[in-house]
């Protein structure tokens, strides 16, 4: 297995639940290393470009509403396997079906709210940690 790097955000609605901490925990209990971390409230425009693969979706304004609402936190992990790691400490999309203990099956509220991004493939996340971090803000 390759040490790799995801890109990993505590979304608004986790954030308004002062659940920062307890997400980040977890990260390092699982052996995932936070390497760059920024709280930060997204503009429409990093929203819109950050998820603009789903630009053709129906929930696509709905989504970029809910990451503009407050502020979120901008983490770049990096571990053994981190992407696929990433995802299964995370759950499925929709909480509902998400397995027991992770993080969407404890403190999503819905689909849309979903607490928690991260990466989808190594590809993707090379080119996510670069939308949000310079290569002189992430030191592993
Ligand atoms: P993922 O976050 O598990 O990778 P994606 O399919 O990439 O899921 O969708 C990106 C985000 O868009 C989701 O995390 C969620 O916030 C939102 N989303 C996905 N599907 C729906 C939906 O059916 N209704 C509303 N929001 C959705
Ligand atoms: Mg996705």
């Amino acid at each position: 297995m390759a040490v790799e790097r995801t890109l990993s955000i505590v979304k608004p609605d986790a954030v308004r639940k002062n659940l920062i901490g307890k997400i980040i925990a977890r990260f390092e209990a699982e052996g995932l290393r936070p390497i760059a971390i920024r709280r930060s409230w997204l503009s429409r425009q990093e929203a819109e470009g950050f998820y603009a693969v789903h630009k053709a979706r129906p929930f696509f304004g709905e989504l970029c509403d809910f990451m503009t609402s407050g502020p979120c936190v901008l983490i770049v992990l990096e571990g053994e396997n981190a992407v696929l790691r990433n995802r299964e400490i995370m759950g499925a999309t929709n909480p509902a079906q998400a397995a027991e203990n992770t993080l969407r099956r404890l403190y999503a509220d819905s689909i849309g709210e979903n607490a928690v991004h991260g990466s989808d493939s190594a590809e993707n996340a090379a080119i996510e940690c670069a939308w949000f971090f310079r290569t002189t803000e992430v030191h592993g």
